[in-house]
This record gives C-alpha cells, structure tokens and sequence, in this order.
C-alpha cells in the first residue's frame, strides 16, 4: 500500500557550499536508523557523495536521495549540493519539495549561496525552516547567525531552539516550544537525555520563548488575544500554530545542530513532523495542458526530476507521483517517447500522490520527462537556470574519438541541464560550457573516468565582429570572356552604419530594370557572403544596411554566379572603405566577494577594463556588478579565486558588443585566424 499523503514529509536539503548538508543528511539517516553508524565526509563514508569525483573534492556535485521514517511518517530527504556550479540540481529538488531545510554555517552566517537559494524556495512557495549547524566550531555564534539570517530574511526569521554551551563545549540545546533541555553526549543516537534547563540560561532561554511566542501568537487573532491576556497557550496549540505559519511562510523557525556529532537531530526530526507540511499542502497542480490531482486512483503522472548515474545502481531516475500510484512491476509510458517502459528496479513497492522515489535500469527516460498511464501532452514549466558562460574548446586526445565525446556530453547533459555543448560558427572550434571552472572540470573528469574519452581545453576565442562607423559606396564588376559563353556581373552599392541593433538590411533601389529582378537576390548573397569575414580582422560584419541602386547586365553573359561575385566584391570594397571596427562581447558580471577583499576585486576589475556599476552589501559578503570585455575574463574563475581566498564566486551573462579601444585592436587583428574567403 502507498503511504497516504498526509503521512509525508519532502525536504530538501539545501544552503551554501560546505554548510554541512551531506553531514547533516547523515545524522539524519543514522538518528532514524536508516544507516548502522555515523559516517564523515572527510573520510568518504557517507550515505551520499559516493561518486568518487565527489569524494575527491569533499563536495556533492549531484542530489542523494533517501528516506527514512520517524514518528510514522516516511520523510524523502533529498541532499543537494551547494557549489552554484550544480545549481540545477538544487533548484530541481525545491521544486518537488514542499519544505527546504536550510544548513547554514554558524561561523559564517548567511553566504551568497544562501541567499540566492532562500529567494528561489520563496518563488517556489516552499516553506522554509533554518538549521543553524557547526555550533561546535571555534568562532561560530548562534546568536550573531540568527541576527544575520533576520536581517536577510526579515523579522519572522525565528529561534525554536537556543544551544547549550557554545563552540567545542556544546553540549545540547533548549527547546523552546516546550521550554525543555536536551544534553547530548557520545554518538546522540542513545545517549541524549533531558536535562533541566541550565542556571545561567533560564534569562535568555525566556527571553527567546517570548520572541517566539510574538510570533506564534501573530498567526491567530485568537491566539493573540489569549497571549495578550497572559493565558497560557498549549504544546499542541503553539505546535499548530507554528506548522501553520510556516507552512504559509510566514514563519521560519530556526534550529540548532551539531551534524558531524549528531547534536541537534532528534529535534530536527521532530521538528520536520512538527512543523513542516505534508504533500497535501500543495493539492491538485495545474499544468498548462492539465491539473492532476493527488488521488491514488486516478491514472498515474509521475514527472522525472533528476537522472543520475549511480556507482552501484547505473543510471537512475527520482521521480514525484502527482497522480495515481506508481508499482512496481508494472509499465508505464514515457510521454516525451511516447515509449513504454517497465518499471523493475522500484525503491520501494509502491509510490503514491506526494511521494518521491527511484527507478533503476529505464531504456529511455531522463530528469523533465513525464511518466505516466497514458500518453497526454503535458509538461513542467521550465525552470529558470542560469546561463552557462564558462566556455573552453574541447578537443579530444585521440582523432576518431569524437562520436564517443558528443555521446558522453549527451549523457552529462541529460544529468546536468546547465552544460553546453555547441560548435562556434565563427571558429568552428567546438565548445563546452559550464557555470564555472569546477563545473567544467567535473566534466572532464567524468569524460574519463566513465566514458575513457581524454580531452583538452583551451579557451575559446573572443567571438569579436565587426562593424561600419560611416557611409560608403563600391562599384563590384565581374567580367570574363574566355571563349564560348562568358560571365558577366556589374552593380552599384551603397552601404550605411545601422545603429538600432539590426545585423544587416538589404535595399533593392534597382530602377529601370538595368539589373533584372531575377539577379537582384544574387547581389544579396554576394553581400552577405563578403559580411562573413570583415576588413579589420576577418569576423563577421553586423550592423550594415545595403542598397543596391545602379549596374547593368548582359543578355547571354550575365548569370547569378556572375552577380553574386560582383555583389562579393563590391561589398567587400565598402566595407573597407567605410571606416571599419571590431567590436567585442561585454560582460556583465555578478560577482559576490568577503567584504574584506572588495577593494582587491574592483581593482582587479579595473585593470581588466572593467566599469563597475554598483555594490551592496548583503552581511558578510558584498555583491559587486560590473560591466567586463569577455575577453579579459577568459581565465577569471582561478584569479578570483586566489584574489578571495577561495570564498569569491561570479556569473556572468551576455551584455552586448562594444568597440575595442584601438590600442587593442591592433593586437586583435595580429592574433586573428587566417581568413580564407
Ligand atoms: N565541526 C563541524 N564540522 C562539520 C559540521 N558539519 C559538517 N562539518 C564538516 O564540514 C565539511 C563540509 O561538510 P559537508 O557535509 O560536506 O557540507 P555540504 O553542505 O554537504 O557541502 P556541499 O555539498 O559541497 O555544499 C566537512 O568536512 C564536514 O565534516 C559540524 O556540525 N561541525
Ligand atoms: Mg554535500
């Protein structure tokens, strides 16, 4: 029998690179039982981060799925990774989650990361709880966390728990719904007992029950009145309220741990019963093609979220049921392939409405497909990732090697949405991209390791082009008379600048017929062919308009050949005459630095040509944007690394094009790839 819905927890498990999430995720899975011991990610023994590329870099490149029951209920834990390279990963597990927990590192407060994640759960309408981790850490402070997370995320940011002890003398927590103690030793599974709440924090724990209670009391005017009034308010009143305020986010309760020691995860257990919603908070969803409902009887839709290959059980796909039920041993239809696929390799028997799962060993089905009972039209609405800017040519060891290579990216672009793989036009270099350095590099790596394809990376040329500064006019002739029928081609040009934006214009000012309609798109073709490679340096020309006013023809010579080359030539000439430029693609960067090297990074930004276009601070980090040449920020991943000690990262998106200043042009045109036009 699927568990009904009311009896689920989703939660994803997401906030700042090495907040502690896959630890946490541990703890999790070891305080319910689910695994026999404590592992560390340090040593590689966790339940997620198996893949050896995770392992290697002490970080999680992709979700881990798990689940495990506490108090009845069946909570799907999903661990997401942190790096904003592997992004997709998270933003497609907040999407079929009702709830996020938030990791967040007690000595660095509320990072980039934290933010950017706590604002795309809030588009999603998932409701959020804060795990304030790392409590034992030399310097953390949960007090000073709180205050940063309240000034990020407003005033309903609020403590369920305050910590006893701090930094390596933690020792448990006060759980201030109840007002109860807890003091954890040894591993906490068993050994976490209740304590009475100790002398020297009786002061502040009142004082933060209170801060909670002005919360709790806000979400019913009832409540409100009673607690105005001085009545006491129940466990399971304050518990309700709580959930309900949450659930509406409108509340976002904050909870203390230890993950690495267990401290903290008994409650935060409870906590995700307690105060967290189920499945049916969200009811039936409304797709563009259809609503489903969360009935088990009705037909089976189960959307694909994620596919991962998986060290032991090879390519698996996560799934949430929004209608029907989803068995095993049974077959269902891929709506993309219009396919059927048997469903064996099942995690459990049976998936009802809300509950999320994996299937092993599909033929054809990847994250954004549907599966379902019947075949329907129906789709998620995409998700709004970022762009992938980090750009390399890749070319590959071994000649021959290259059908292996684009079926390998194929494979990693079904696991990882935000990797590219293209051929640039201009270059014809062929190109992958990634959100970041690292990202890239775990491509790499995967390319050797799972499919034994080596590859290089270079960076990728600066796609400059070219443009017009003023008017110009060509006369393009072509003739030849080499016995029996001859060529014969003559036209009139005129070109212009056009400033709003448009790559190219043709005007057909042809009057008395003295070229004939027929071999006026020739003359076309031929200009456009000559816009391929400029007069500067051989990139392409945009933002030219064309006008065709005079030429003449022959009767028997003349052909479409022979219009076409003397269009090429007298756009060629125009061009060149017409006071030519390169221009360049501009950045703009998003970068988020430590407050303390800020004034570094600008710098930096400045000798890379970079104009800045504003700054804010945001807690202990400052978002700095900036309008960059692409081509000074070719190999800018490493710089800002070193220039932030680790703790900087940046995006960036396509700006537009500029003129290079001529002092470096000159460079450009020495540097530019032989033009064979
Ligand atoms: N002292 C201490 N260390 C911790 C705690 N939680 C995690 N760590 C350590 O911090 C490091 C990062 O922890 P992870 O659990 O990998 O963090 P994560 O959030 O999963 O990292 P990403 O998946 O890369 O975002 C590891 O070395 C952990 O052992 C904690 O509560 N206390
Ligand atoms: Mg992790």
């Amino acid at each position: 029998m699927p568990r009904s819905a009311d009896k689920l927890r989703n939660v994803a498990l997401v906030g700042h690179r090495g907040s502690g999430k896959t630890s946490l995720h541990e703890a999790l899975l070891f305080q319910a039982g689910a695994v026999g011991r404590l592992g560390r990610v340090p040593q590689g023994s966790t339940a997620s981060d198996t893949d050896p590329d995770e392992q290697s870099r002490q970080m999680s490149i992709s979700t881990t799925l798990s689940s495990i029951t506490w108090r009845e209920r069946k909570i799907n834990v999903l661990d997401t990774p942190g790096d904003p390279s592997f992004v997709a990963d998270a933003l497609g597990a907040l999407r079929v989650c009702e709830s996020a927990v938030f990791v967040v590192n007690a000595v660095l407060g509320v990072e980039v990361g934290t933010a950017r994640l706590w604002a795309r759960a809030a588009e999603l309408d998932v409701a959020r709880m804060v795990c304030v981790n790392m409590l034992d850490r030399e310097r953390s402070d949960f007090f000073r966390t709180l205050a940063s997370l309240k000034a990020a995320f407003g005033p309903h940011v609020v403590a369920t728990e305050i910590p006893i002890g701090a930094e390596h003398e933690i020792r448990g927590i006060i759980d201030l719904v109840d007002m109860q103690a807890y003091e954890t030793t040894g591993d906490g599974r068993t050994d976490t007992r209740k304590i009475p709440i100790p002398e020297e924090l009786s002061a502040i724990a009142q004082e933060y029950r209170e801060r909670l209670m002005d919360e709790v009391a806000e979400v019913s005017e009832t409540l409100m009145e009673r607690y105005l009034d001085g009545e006491e308010i129940s466990h399971d009143e304050v518990v309700t309220a709580l959930k309900e305020g949450t659930n509406h986010g409108d509340i976002f309760p904050v909870v203390c741990t230890v993950a690495t020691r267990n401290l903290g995860t008994t409650r935060l257990l409870d906590a995700i019963v307690d105060d967290l919603p189920s499945p049916v908070k969200h009811g039936a969803m409304e797709l563009p093609d259809i609503t489903l409902v969360p009935d088990p009887d009705e037909p089976l839709f189960a959307y694909v979220f994620k596919t991962k290959a998986d060290r032991f059980a090879g390519r698996i796909n996560f799934f949430r049921v929004y209608q029907g039920v989803m068995t095993h041993d049974t077959q269902v239809l891929n709506t993309r392939t219009h396919i059927k696929e048997r469903i064996g390799q099942l995690s459990q028997e049976a998936f009802g409405p809300g509950d999320i799962g994996s299937v092993g060993k599909l033929k054809d089905t990847h994250a954004g497909d549907w599966l379902a009972a019947r075949d329907e039209p129906i789709a998620m609405p995409p998700l709004d990732l970022p762009a992938p800017v980090m750009a390399f040519a890749i070319t590959t060891r071994t000649s021959g090697d290259e059908d292996k290579l684009f079926t390998a990216l194929r494979r990693l672009q079904e696991e990882d949405p935000t990797i590219d793989l293209h051929r640039d036009p201009q270059t014809g270099e062929e190109i992958v991209a990634g959100l970041s350095q690292v990202h890239v590099e775990v491509v790499v790596d995967r390319l050797r390791s799972r499919f034994g394809v080596e590859v290089d990376l270079k960076p990728p040329r600066v796609p400059y082009q070219e443009t017009i500064r003023r008017p110009a006019t060509a006369h393009g002739r072509h003739k030849k008379q080499s016995g029996g029928r001859g060529q014969f081609g003559d036209c009139h040009i005129a070109i212009e600048p056009l400033q709003d934006g448009t790559a190219f214009e043709f005007v057909d000012a042809i009057k008395g017929g003295v070229i004939p309609g027929s071999y006026v798109p020739a003359v076309e073709k031929g200009c456009v062919e000559a816009m391929a490679h400029g007069a500067v340096a051989g990139f392409p020309v945009k933002g030219v308009r064309v006008t065709l006013h005079d030429g003449s023809y022959h009767r028997v010579d003349s052909s479409e050949m022979a219009f076409k080359t003397a269009g090429a030539q007298a756009m060629r000439q125009a061009l060149a005459a017409a006071d030519p430029v390169l221009l360049e693609p501009i950045m703009l960067v998003t970068l988020s630095v430590p407050d303390s090297s800020v004034g570094d990074v600008i710098g930096d930004l400045a000798a890379r040509r970079g104009r800045p276009l504003g700054m804010e601070p945001t807690g202990h980090t400052t978002v700095v944007r900036a309008e960059v040449p692409m081509a000074e920020l070719l190999t800018y991943a490493p710089d800002l690394r070193s220039l932030t000690g680790g703790q900087g990262d940046f995006t960036m998106e396509f700006a537009r094009y500029e003129e290079v200043p001529p002092q470096l042009a000159q460079n450009v045109v020495l540097q530019a790839p032989a033009v064979h036009a």
